[in-house]
């Protein structure tokens, strides 16, 4: 069983992710990735799927031309847990 992060914990591991916030009213975190076009975009999209797939830990996701807005969220702990923090600086790591 994934457990939600601690507030601690999840304070540090944002600390670790500047961009990537809070969302509204929901225990999950997001960032909006922007990309030269829609073929970068579907490359990084691409990239973070099959990521995601191999971790079993799958990201909320919409695209629209050269911009990837991302939620992550742990569905099965209803909450941000390690797995986010993990798939958040993969993300991060393509796009570095
Ligand atoms: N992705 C996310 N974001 N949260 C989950 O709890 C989750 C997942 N659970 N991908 C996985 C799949 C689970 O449903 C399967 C059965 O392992």
């Amino acid at each position: 069983m994934v457990e939600k992060l601690s507030p601690d914990a999840r304070s540090a591991a944002l600390a670790g992710l500047p961009h990537w916030m809070d969302v509204d009213g929901r225990d999950a975190i997001s960032r909006t990735f922007r990309f030269k076009d829609f073929n970068a975009a579907f490359g990084f999209m691409t990239r973070c799927a099959l990521k995601a797939d191999q971790m079993d830990h799958h990201p909320e996701w919409l695209n629209v031309y050269n911009r990837v807005d991302v939620t992550l969220a742990t569905h099965d702990c209803g909450g941000v847990s390690e797995r986010d923090v993990d798939l958040a600086a993969f993300m991060d790591h393509v796009v570095d």
